[in-house]
């Protein structure tokens, strides 16, 4: 059995954050642990509470699984904090495990999940031990420190991002226009491929990210070469938005049983550069 971790935070309503996560492990079929960050109380409306777990015990968590399992591949989601930050890329640092990196800071609502001051500890201490990273455009532009417009705007971004040691960068294009849905990922070898599916119309889209980064990594620990990883995983979200659960009255879930369901079905385009 794959064992793959993921270092988050605890979203309440159950769409986003850990609970996102174990539910993709899941229905992808490894075996998922957990170094829980934050909880949150929350529903689809948004966030209306953060109670941070302190570092240490943040630490102990991943040494403690990591003691006793042998955890191919580990996703960062929300780590709120620079101290956060700082621990887990220690820990991480004498270990030997691929490591998606999803730089979360805003959730849908608009409620901080990561301190301004954690930016800078993210690209000095977490980048430069990372396999992948998945930024959206808004976090792209935060951590790149380049304001993200044109399709040139997003291979500049891509190339800082790798100058920080980041082996490739994800970059999600949903908050761009357009009918479709691109992303862009750009290896450190100069390599880069795009992929393309259709743009769909919804607000049940509440932890699209998380799901993203938890199926990359879950390919990941199944022994997935990197790039069929972040094609499998596009279609397990593609899939997840494309058939929503409708739970909840704001921003719902994504469907993370719709992957197993109609697998045969989705359609990503991936386009060669
Ligand atoms: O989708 C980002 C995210 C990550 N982690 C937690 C969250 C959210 C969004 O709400 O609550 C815990």
């Amino acid at each position: 059995m794959d064992i793959v971790m993921t270092v988050a935070g605890s979203d309440s309503g159950g769409g986003a954050g850990i609970q996102a996560d174990l539910k993709t492990f899941q229905e992808i079929g490894v075996f998922g642990t957990t170094a829980i960050t934050a909880l949150t109380a929350q529903n689809t409306w948004g966030v209306e509470g953060i109670f941070p777990v302190e570092k240490d015990f943040v630490e102990q968590q991943m040494l403690t699984v990591f003691q006793d399992m042998p955890v191919r591949a580990l996703k960062t989601g929300m780590l709120f904090s620079p101290e956060i930050i700082e621990t887990v890329a220690q820990v991480l640092a004498e270990k030997n495990m691929f490591v998606v990196i999803d730089p979360v800071m805003i959730a849908k609502g608009g409620a901080a999940l990561l301190q301004r001051s954690a930016i800078d500890a993210m690209k000095k201490h977490l980048l430069p031990i990372a396999t992948v990273i998945t930024p959206n455009i808004p976090e792209a532009a935060e951590l790149s420190g380049i304001t993200i417009v044109s399709e040139a705007d997003v291979e500049k971004a891509a190339q800082i991002l790798l100058q920080s040691g980041v082996k490739c960068v994800v970059m999600k294009g949903g908050h761009l226009e357009g009918d479709k849905a691109t992303d862009s990922v750009y290896f450190a070898d100069g390599t880069s491929f795009l992929m393309e599916s259709r743009r769909i119309q919804t607000n049940q889209t509440h932890g699209t990210g998380c799901t993203f980064s938890a199926a990359l990594t879950a390919f990941l620990g199944k022994g997935f070469e990197i790039k069929e990883a972040i094609i499998e995983a596009k279609k397990f979200v593609q899939l997840a938005i494309s058939h929503p659960l409708h739970i909840g009255g704001g921003h719902g879930p994504t469907n993370h049983f719709a992957y197993k369901q109609y697998k045969d079905e989705v359609e990503v385009m991936v386009i060669e550069a």
